[in-house]
């Protein structure tokens, strides 16, 4: 093997993941439809080591416990493919301010993909590592492309099917994400926690799932057709079921803090007056504002000066997960 070097960008979904249908093959019960973007991201560097055990170090700090068996994990898969037995170590650089809650593993898991593929010399397509990024994170199968990405549910019980690939948007359509940071520090549930007892417990689960097939075709005509509006609604639509089924589980979930509340009516408030905006919320405080080109500097001026927001920037499409060295 040698040392290789990649970088990922992390994604926003614009219609939701919440739920696996198997867990073993780490397979979601619905697809989605996010926006790789062209900030926030991480490098990761895999490269031989001799040692008996991989190592992982994350932004400078060697990182032990159920986080490195995780990696371990990722790299037994890359192994296997690869018929090596080698030690790894991976450093990793996440370019997200930690304390603001926004690192993902969408780009941690696109990257390590990348690198380790790299480093193993494993030759796989576009599409062989989605699947491969998505058994350590659902999310991170999307980051493996830029732009527009659409995550397949699949009904194979072997994923083969469970991939991500790009979408088809119209040319008219030059849109921004305005990352609205509300909190910091790290958030009390995570994805997985959060979507296996929504999973388990919620009685609306089965909503979500039976309706999420409809916002995915919306969405996904939407970007082709140009239609913002159409695309705007079938977001809000997306986050707000996924949050209420959260909602409902026993005991309830929910992300929300008091500011994440008030940019969402502040969102509303802009509808109304004219200027095309639409929110989404993740397994999180923040919320993220899809809008026109044109407008995001008005619409990040705006939600700046809303009491308790934090910080805001604005995101545009990304490229995709990619071989630096
Ligand atoms: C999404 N999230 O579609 C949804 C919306 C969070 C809320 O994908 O269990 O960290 O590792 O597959 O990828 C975050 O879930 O979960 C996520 P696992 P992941 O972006």
């Amino acid at each position: 093997m040698r040392r290789a070097t990649a970088y990922a960008h992390t994604n926003i979904a614009l219609v939701k993941y919440w739920g696996k249908r198997a867990v073993a093959l780490n397979l979601p019960a619905t697809g989605s439809l996010s926006l790789t973007l062209d900030r926030f991201g991480t490098e990761t560097t895999v490269a031989p080591h001799d040692d008996d055990d991989d190592r992982f170090v994350l932004d400078g700090e060697e990182v032990t416990g159920k986080e490195r068996a995780r990696v371990s994990s990722f790299l037994d898969m890359v192994r296997a493919l690869a018929g090596s037995r080698a030690r790894c170590a991976v450093t990793s650089r996440n370019d997200v301010p930690t304390a603001a809650g926004l690192a993902s593993s969408a780009s941690a898991f696109a990257a390590l993909a990348t690198a380790a593929c790299a480093a193993f010399d494993v030759d796989v397509d576009a599409r062989a590592r989605s699947i491969l990024a998505r058994r350590g994170s659902g999310s991170a199968a999307r980051s493996v492309h830029g732009g527009f990405v659409i995550l397949h549910k699949g009904a194979r019980d072997d994923g083969e099917d469970c991939f991500a690939e790009p979408v088809a948007v119209a040319p008219s359509l030059d849109l921004r994400l305005v990352v609205v940071r509300c909190a910091t520090g790290r958030k009390k549930t995570g994805s997985t926690d959060g979507m296996t007892l929504t999973e388990r417990t919620s009685p609306y689960f089965s909503s979500w799932v039976a309706t999420h097939d409809a916002d995915l075709q919306a969405a996904t005509r939407a970007l082709a057709d140009g239609d913002l509006a159409s695309l705007g609604r079938t977001m809000e639509r997306s986050t707000l079921k996924m949050h209420a089924s959260a909602l409902a589980a026993d005991p309830g979930l929910w992300y929300f803090m008091p500011v994440t509340v008030a940019v969402m009516n502040d969102v509303r408030a802009m509808h109304d007056e004219g200027v095309p905006a639409y929110f989404t919320m993740d397994a999180g405080p923040h919320v993220k504002i899809l809008c026109k080109s044109t407008d995001a500097d008005r619409v990040a001026a705006r939600v700046a000066a809303i009491a308790g927001v934090l910080g805001v920037e604005i995101a545009g499409p990304g490229p995709a997960a990619r071989v630096l060295a």
